[in-house]
């Protein structure tokens, strides 16, 4: 069916969310502007993200299969599947099962490996969770773990101090060894001032991409991120570009949000710079 199409597509596996900036409602707006087209596979049904003090929750697990049937059914191929916050085991083998079925050799996979951050695991993440997510990342052409994942899907303990660049390379080096071709750790906190999303690509070379810290954390901020690191790889550009645009609009939309006192749970007003993502 894909050589009928003059457009990519990208399966978006994630949850819809319907307020909060967060997940499939970020990554198929930015990989539209981006010429993309987004094909989305719920995992949840969320009116608001789990930041908020009430959210009403639709587990999606047990549909997925049939939702899934469909695409195979009618021969649907896909340019890039991508994956991010996963609720359960059984999700987590529905999307290895999702990939054995529509990985080729024409397409990429990228996982959002979402388990955690500083340095904790999310609540709803258990030890079977993570033995899950390490397999699942073994599917992955790219990866986009903060430091807090790449460490858990290591089990390497969380550094006290400052990461070092050296302990950065060997743990990427390590974790490349299991399946990705691209990883970025994105989100390290460098300095009181800046943030570092550190870049390595196996068997050749890794970079570090600077930005600044601007006020306290916003959800979905990962989402933007992956999403444009996944368009403009889809559209061509080096893994490297990739990252230094997604990190740059992210920072863009960010000190829109400060400058307008967005509050942090609202999520990136990415809507504003859209345009800016059109090639
Ligand atoms: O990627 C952030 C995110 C995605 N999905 C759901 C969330 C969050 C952040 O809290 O709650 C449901």
């Amino acid at each position: 069916m894909s050589n009928i199409d003059v457009q990519k597509k990208i399966a978006l596996i994630n949850d819809v969310t319907g307020f909060g900036r967060c997940s499939i409602a970020v990554m198929a707006p930015i990989v539209s502007a981006m010429k993309i087209q987004a094909v989305t596979v719920p995992t949840a049904i969320l009116s608001a993200h789990t930041q908020f003090p009430e959210y009403y929750f639709d587990d999606y697990t047990s549909k997925m299969r049939e939702y899934i049937q469909t695409y195979e059914d009618i021969g649907l191929e896909f340019d890039a599947i991508s994956t991010g916050f996963l609720g359960s085991e059984e999700q987590v083998d529905i999307v290895i099962d999702f990939i054995n079925k529509f990985k080729t050799d024409r397409n990429f996979v990228i996982v959002d490996p979402v388990m955690g951050d500083y340095g904790k695991l999310y609540k709803t993440y258990t030890p079977a969770m993570c033995a899950k997510m390490k397999k699942l990342v073994e599917h992955a052409e790219i990866i986009t773990p903060n430091l807090t994942e790449l460490c858990n899907l290591l089990d390497v303990e969380y550094p006290e101090g400052p990461v070092t660049i050296e302990e950065l390379k060997t743990m990427c080096i390590e974790l490349a060894q299991r399946g990705p071709k691209h990883i970025v750790v994105t989100g390290i906190p460098f300095n009181k001032s800046q943030i570092a999303n550190f870049i390595y690509n196996k068997d050749e070379d890794f970079q570090i991409v600077m930005v600044d810290k601007i006020g306290g954390d916003r959800s979905g901020t990962g989402d933007v991120i992956a999403s444009v690191i996944a368009g403009m790889y889809m559209n061509g550009h080096s893994f490297y570009e990739s990252v230094k645009k997604a990190a740059d609009f992210a920072t863009k939309c960010i000190k829109y949000c400060e400058k307008n006192n967005v509050p942090n749970h609202w999520g990136l007003c990415f809507e504003m710079y859209l345009g800016e993502l059109i090639e």
